[in-house]
């Protein structure tokens, strides 16, 4: 079969996705939040009650083995999310010119954007991405004239009417659940439960709606190329199937199964790297059809754009286990991986490889 789509799309031979990804007979871990949805997290994991602990066991497995996992009894109202997809939906389907008014731009990257590409392949797919606090400002002692690059402001369409307020509650829970993660992250690596959350006070956390049309090449094109979360944790919610996951243990790409109600969780880059390496960002890719549209929302949670992300001193034994990063700028990351989706650029974008000390 040829090519009915720009060139522009087309991934070189060996990232093109088979006919068919395997749905794995076992596939990501299925966690059940029950233990946390009405009692408090522990502040250490040493006084977790039995239920916690074994909570915290699943999550320390599926972190090191997949870095993915699916969550449901999340405490996210399954309202908001109904009201959120169909905001979600609600705006795609307006004209190109209406959706081009909130429009990003090479300043703000905030807004809708049809030309998104991904290792500098265009990716099938149209977004659009607010931010969770608004304004992301840089306090006085950050690097100066670095709030100039990176206003961090929203973008609202006037329609659909009730897009920003579904927006923002959705938001709101979210980012409950994106904490209560974090806290349990921080448990399984042997930390306090509140260890990270002081990197989130002005937290850079956005929201994105993807919306992936049907594809006439889906064996050429990828709705997002293969890449790593670049922040701390991904909350994503689809509604139908497409979503990848390379396994760690052999490299085979895995369909992620959609479970209703639930929410697919990854940690990225910056949890790899507070973690000195004990749990990795996994590489995932998102696949289309040439019969149906997608359309997902994830929800990235990312610390203040302020904070220098490094291996936690906690879990850095400079004989038995050495800091494996140099320390890295957050905003500088983040800014760099939001141009390289902007254009088409000539050279690989900003990987945590790069801050990877030399041994
Ligand atoms: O649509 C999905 O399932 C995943 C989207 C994704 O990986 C991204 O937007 O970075």
């Amino acid at each position: 079969m040829g090519s009915l789509v720009d060139p522009a799309f087309v991934q070189a031979p060996e990232h093109r996705p088979k006919p068919t990804a395997p749905e794995a007979a076992v596939g990501i871990p299925l966690i059940d939040l029950s233990p946390i949805l009405h009692s408090p997290i522990p502040a250490a994991g040493g006084a977790a009650p039995p239920a916690i602990s074994r909570l915290l066991a699943e999550v320390e497995a599926a972190c090191l083995e997949w870095g993915f996992f699916q969550v449901i009894n999340h405490g996210v109202p399954s309202e908001l999310l109904d009201n959120i997809m169909a905001a979600s939906k609600g705006f795609f389907a307006l004209p190109a010119e209406e959706k081009r008014q909130v429009r990003r731009d090479d300043v703000n990257p905030l807004g809708y954007y049809d030309v998104e590409h991904t290792k500098n392949v265009r990716d099938w797919k149209e977004v659009f991405d607010f931010v969770v606090e608004e304004p992301a400002v840089l306090p006085a002692s950050a690097e100066p004239g670095a709030d100039e690059f990176l206003p961090l402001r929203n973008r609202w369409p006037e329609y659909p009417p009730g897009f920003r307020e579904a927006c923002e509650k959705y938001a709101k829970a979210a980012n409950e659940l994106a904490f209560k993660l974090l806290e349990l992250i921080a448990l399984t690596l042997g930390l306090p439960a509140n260890r990270l959350n002081g990197f989130f006070k002005d937290q850079s956390s956005f929201i994105r709606f993807n919306h992936y049309p049907p594809c006439p090449s889906p064996h050429l094109a990828l709705g997002v190329g293969r890449h790593k979360d670049g922040g701390a944790l991904t909350i994503l919610a689809q509604d139908v199937g497409g979503l990848d996951v390379k396994r760690q243990s052999d490299g085979e790409w895995i369909r992620v199964k959609p479970i209703p109600n639930s929410y697919i969780i990854n940690v990225g880059d910056i949890i790899q790297v507070w973690s000195n390496d004990k749990y990795q960002s996994a590489e995932h890719r998102v696949s289309v059809n040439s019969v149906g549209e997608r359309f997902s929302i994830p929800f990235f949670f990312n610390p203040a754009l302020y904070v220098m992300v490094q291996p936690l001193e906690e879990l850095i034994d400079e004989e038995k286990r050495p800091a494996k990063y140099n320390a890295y700028n957050w905003g500088e990351f983040f800014k760099s991986r939001k141009n390289s989706n902007f254009k088409k650029l000539e050279m690989e974008n900003t990987q945590i490889y790069h801050f990877k000390k030399a041994v």
